[in-house]
């Protein structure tokens, strides 16, 4: 960990990329080496971030720019409860997507402008950004097929149309190569896999706290 701050890690990427199995993964990892961690998932982790989530995932038809007001009301309580305090303990936070997916969704995919996006993150996040965002990379036919195996049905979002999703993808390609301190990963293969290539990126990444400990 640099200094008095922790280190915020973000997993980022398409339905299904495998970003909540990964991060859990990861926890556990963390907890092995005994680092101290947090983690969160968007739209949620605090009372009111679920309650806007059941909104956004299974409430009805909403304009773009209200599903983005809405995901950024979520961030911002989160930050301030959770993810601000556990970086100011010097804690490792993973978080299950972040600022990456309201460009892609938000932006690309319900095509707002992106300037305006921009600053309406930079309102709602106080201009915090991740110490680290990994994109897990995998297919789109691929995460729709793990959804389905996981027997999950479509949530709002998901049921947007395939037009939206491929500017998702193309959104999420664009993004890993532009956006700062973004990598992307390979997420195809076994869970394990990923995992390993997950803690390879975190070890060469910050070497102070984990080099030495993948695997
Ligand atoms: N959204 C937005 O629009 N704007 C924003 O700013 C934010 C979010 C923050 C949140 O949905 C929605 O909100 C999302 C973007 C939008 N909508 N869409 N569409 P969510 O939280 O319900 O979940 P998700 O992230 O979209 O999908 P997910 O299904 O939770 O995917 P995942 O976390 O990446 O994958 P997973 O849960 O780890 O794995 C999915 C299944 O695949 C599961 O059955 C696993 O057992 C299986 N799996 C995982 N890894 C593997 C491997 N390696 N091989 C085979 N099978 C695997």
């Amino acid at each position: 960990m640099s200094g008095d701050r922790g280190i915020f890690i973000v997993l980022e990427g398409i339905e299904g990329s495998g970003k909540t199995t990964q991060a859990a993964l990861l926890g556990e990892w963390l907890e092995q080496l005994g680092v101290p961690y947090r983690l969160t998932r968007e739209p949620g982790g605090t009372e009111l971030g679920e309650a806007v989530r059941q909104l956004l995932l299974h409430g009805g038809s909403m304009p773009g720019v209200t599903e983005l007001l809405l995901m950024l009301a979520a961030r911002s309580a989160l930050l301030a409860e959770v993810v601000r305090p556990a970086l100011a303990a010097g804690e490792v936070v993973v978080a299950d997507r972040y600022s990456l997916s309201t460009l892609a969704y938000q932006g690309y995919g319900r095509e707002l402008d992106l300037a305006q996006v921009r600053r309406a993150i930079a309102r709602a996040t106080g201009g915090l950004t991740p110490d680290l965002t990994l994109v897990l990379e995998i297919p789109r036919p691929g995460g729709e097929a793990r959804r389905v195996a996981g027997r999950r049905g479509e949530d709002r979002i998901e049921r947007a149309g395939g037009a939206f999703h491929e500017r998702v993808v193309e959104a999420y390609h664009l993004l890993a190569d532009t956006e700062p301190q973004t990598v992307r990963l390979d997420g195809c293969g076994e869970p394990a896999s990923v995992q390993a290539r997950i803690r390879a990126a975190l070890s060469r990444h910050f070497p102070e706290t984990f080099t030495g400990k993948a695997g």
